[in-house]
């Protein structure tokens, strides 16, 4: 009975998972042609970045990372902080963003598009990936 419980909750979390990331690629796509601009995403980044920069003070502690399980917080941390100071500062967040957008950005046309995007998704943990609007 447990088993059959236990695969439920991880067929309902893939599926949510995947719901999200078909959902975010049409909210990013402000002009929507179909693929996101660096500009539509550093735009999402943005809102991102304020949104979890709780206190206002353009840096982002791990106080504010709070609500990140750790493998998630460190993998992140690791990806932005590039001064290695514990904190996140707006200007490190947007440079890692844009280094995650060249990443997506395969064919580096400077878009990306839907199979970009989807290729993407299993890096969902990431901030850079998961935004809030
Ligand atoms: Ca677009
Ligand atoms: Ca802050
Ligand atoms: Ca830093």
């Amino acid at each position: 009975m447990k088993k059959i419980l236990m695969a439920f909750v991880i067929m309902f979390f893939a599926a949510s998972v995947g719901f999200a990331a078909e959902e975010i690629l049409p909210k990013l796509d402000k002009n929507k042609d179909g693929k996101i601009s660096k500009q539509e995403y550093l735009g999402a980044v943005s809102v991102t970045f304020n949104k979890l920069d709780k206190n206002r003070d353009g840096l982002i502690n791990r106080d504010e990372l709070g609500h990140m399980d750790k493998k998630d917080l460190e993998a992140f941390t690791k990806e932005a902080d590039t001064d290695g100071n514990g904190i996140i500062s707006k200007k490190e967040f947007e440079q890692a963003a844009v280094k995650r957008f060249q990443q997506l950005d395969k064919n580096r046309n400077g878009f990306i598009n839907k199979d970009e995007w989807a290729a993407g998704r299993s890096e969902l943990y990431s901030p850079f990936m998961r935004f809030t609007f």
